[in-house]
């Protein structure tokens, strides 16, 4: 496995095939007693870079700490309270093994520590290297690794693989989160596993895979609005980053519903589903019938709103504020217009709260590049941009007193350069 954790009986029985798990490498020797040494190689993952901060906000390091040491992998944060893992990374029971995620920073001892305090795993390697974990309480963080709804992007031609696992092979693992973009695997000798696997790179250059320690983490491929979705999970390899060795990822899709079922029996919460909200928030009070925004929680999609193909949407990306549908502008990371309106009458009570997350991969401290505007009749009440990236949720009440009584148009535009998403995420939007 692109990782190898502790020399267990299981994965031993793969190093006598010259098989190198990637699982957990941070203390692990790797078994590969006979394998043929390694070809130098000076980059990292390998072959990659270091993340951006920012870049993967639902980048999990996994450490696991057992009667013969601590090791460590990869994963995701696919929902608020779960983790998505490799089956070998989780091979021992929580009577046996503690287990602490920490999320989303490059420095992954600077992420936010939870205990994994359950799990449940596929079969292993070539045969469901899975895992997933329930948090003890859950991250503060709203990015989630979208997992595929299909099969579609299993022979995606790029993909990009993430982990803090060993820069060469048989060399040392790292503290900042690396990247690197892999090539479908275009060999024959991932064929015996194609039901159970997506198979990258090793086709005849050498220098980028992934590697011990990256086990567990995400195999992300765009899909056609340029969002990246988990397709893969870090599974093994022979070595790393040789010439004409594949890396082999877990298909997700091909366990997506076993996946599924197992977050219900740990207990957590499934991607998609409701954001608890990390820090108690008074709920406005309701006056029933006073809203005059039609759908304003976009539960009946495009019902009440007019606008461009697409941001109102139930996608996993991100979560919605309540329910499963919200309004995602933005998040192609490629130039993009995209709004929805609506025409109103704003009551006497004259006011417009909303709820909005706002998250980019843009790193700029001073530049707008993606921005979102909220208008009344053409005039901004409000404006966001990738400056102005917020925690997950906040509420945000606007005065349209003036408007009491008159028809409006309410619009929220939002707008993307050409490169790293901003997404602006619209929910429970009411003008009473
Ligand atoms: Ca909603
Ligand atoms: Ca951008």
């Amino acid at each position: 496995m692109r990782h190898l954790t502790v020399p267990r009986p299981a994965l031993l029985s793969l190093a006598t095939v010259a098989a190198v798990t990637l699982g957990a490498g941070v203390l692990a020797p790797i078994a590969q007693a006979g394998a043929p040494a390694a070809p130098p190689d000076v980059n990292p993952i390998v072959g990659g870079g270091q993340a951006p901060e920012g870049r993967w906000p639902m980048a999990v390091k996994i450490k696991m700490t057992t009667s013969g040491g601590t090791f460590g992998c990869g994963g995701t944060l696919i929902s608020p309270d779960t983790v998505l893992t490799a089956q070998h990374c989780l091979d021992e029971t929580p009577s046996t093994m503690s287990v602490e995620a920490l999320i989303g920073k490059v420095d992954f001892t600077k992420g936010e520590s939870r205990k994994v305090v359950t799990w449940k795993t596929g079969a292993g390697p070539r045969k469901g290297d899975w895992a997933v974990g329930k948090l003890d309480r859950p991250s503060t963080i709203t990015t989630f690794a979208p997992l595929p709804a299909d099969t579609s992007l299993d022979r995606s031609p790029w993909f990009t693989a993430i982990g803090w696992g060993r820069l060469t092979e048989g060399g040392a693992s790292t503290q900042y989160l690396q990247q690197v973009d892999l090539p479908l695997h275009t060999g024959s000798g991932c064929l015996p596993y194609a039901d159970a696997e997506i198979c990258a790179s090793g086709n005849g250059t050498a220098g980028k895979d992934t590697c011990n320690g990256d086990s567990g983490g995400p195999l992300f491929a765009k899909n056609t609005y340029g969002r990246e979705v988990q397709v893969g999970i870090t599974s093994w390899g022979v070595g790393c980053a040789r010439a004409n060795d594949a890396g082999h990822y877990t298909k997700i899709s091909a366990y997506r519903s076993q996946i599924l079922s197992a977050i219900d029996a740990i207990g957590g919460t499934r991607p998609g589903g409701t954001t608890p909200t990390p820090t108690p928030t008074p709920t406005p009070t309701p006056t029933p019938g006073s809203n005059a925004v039609v759908n304003g929680g976009f539960e009946s999609g495009q019902t009440g709103w007019t606008g461009t193909t697409g941001p109102i949407t139930n996608n996993a990306g991100r979560p919605a504020h309540t329910g499963t549908w919200k309004l995602w502008l933005g998040g192609n990371g490629t130039t993009a217009t995209e709004y929805q309106r609506q025409t109103l009458t704003v009551p006497a009570g004259g006011k417009l709260p909303y709820w909005v997350a706002v998250d980019s991969a843009e790193t700029s401290g001073y530049t707008a590049y993606d921005k979102a505007t909220v208008t009344i009749n053409g005039s901004a009440v409000a404006s966001y941009s990738n400056l102005t990236k917020t925690s997950g949720y906040v509420q945000k009440t606007i005065d349209l007193s003036s408007y009491a009584g008159r028809s409006v148009t309410l619009k929220i535009t939002a707008t993307e350069d050409s490169s790293a998403q901003s997404s602006f995420v619209f929910d429970d939007i009411t003008v009473q």
